[in-house]
């Protein structure tokens, strides 16, 4: 992997890819904002397994917020505007959040990034995501930023094809991971999550992932 530790320091950057950054503790003292407010999000758009086209149960739970949600069903995957369990918008993208995104978008490169989905996944111990591509985005120019809360886990991170080899990088509480042009349509997913316990989230890992959906 051609890492790139700017500062020698691993609360700094370091290049994961030619556009693909990870941002160790980037959400320091944001965290327990965050924690609180996806609670209340989750409220709104409750928590649930969603099905894969092939009929399969994922084994994380997801909501969204944002004018798109990601959803998948034996329909298809894709991004909607209203919450199908509730049949209401799904909850607003806070400013503040956007802003978090746009600056973290900014360290890595990206100008300008206006995120308008946020897509909500729960970890609990024994789950994971298999290796898989974002491409239900409009726009493969556009970066990704991911931030990571609770249990850590390993970040798969491959190739153009799903049989390439693959780096695995630990997420921890606080770390971000933006990702976007050439970098944009790799293999990624996150390995089985070891049963622990965090201080905030308790038996969990949250992951956020801000796009640009259209
Ligand atoms: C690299 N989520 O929601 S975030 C996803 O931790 C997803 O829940 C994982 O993959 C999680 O789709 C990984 C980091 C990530 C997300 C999307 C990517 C890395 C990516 C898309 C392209 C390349
Ligand atoms: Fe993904």
């Amino acid at each position: 992997m051609y890492t790139q530790d700017l500062f020698g320091d691993d609360k700094t950057a370091t290049q994961i890819g030619p556009q693909a950054w990870h941002l160790p503790g980037f959400l320091k003292g944001h965290e327990r904002q965050l924690w609180q407010w996806v609670q209340t999000v989750a409220q709104q758009a409750p928590w649930r397994q969603l099905t894969t086209p092939g009929g399969r149960q994922m084994s994380v739970q997801t909501t969204n917020c944002g004018t798109y949600g990601w959803y998948s069903d034996t329909q298809g995957y894709r991004y909607i505007n209203d919450d199908p369990l509730t049949q209401n918008p799904w909850p607003p993208l806070p400013q503040w959040v956007k802003v978090l995104a746009r600056d973290a978008a900014q360290q890595s490169g990206f100008a300008a990034f206006e995120p308008n989905a946020c897509l909500l996944n729960l970890y609990s111990a024994g789950t994971r995501m298999g290796l898989h591509q974002d491409k239900d985005e409009r726009d493969f120019e556009q970066p990704i930023v991911s931030f990571s809360l609770g249990l850590s886990a390993n970040f798969l991170w491959g190739g153009m094809r799903r049989l390439d080899k693959y780096e695995k990088v630990m997420l921890r509480h606080g770390d971000a991971v933006v990702w976007g042009g050439v970098d944009r349509l790799r293999y990624h997913g996150i390995a089985t999550v070891k049963a622990n316990e965090h201080p905030m989230l308790g038996a969990h890992r949250l992951n956020l992932t801000l796009r640009r959906a259209d």
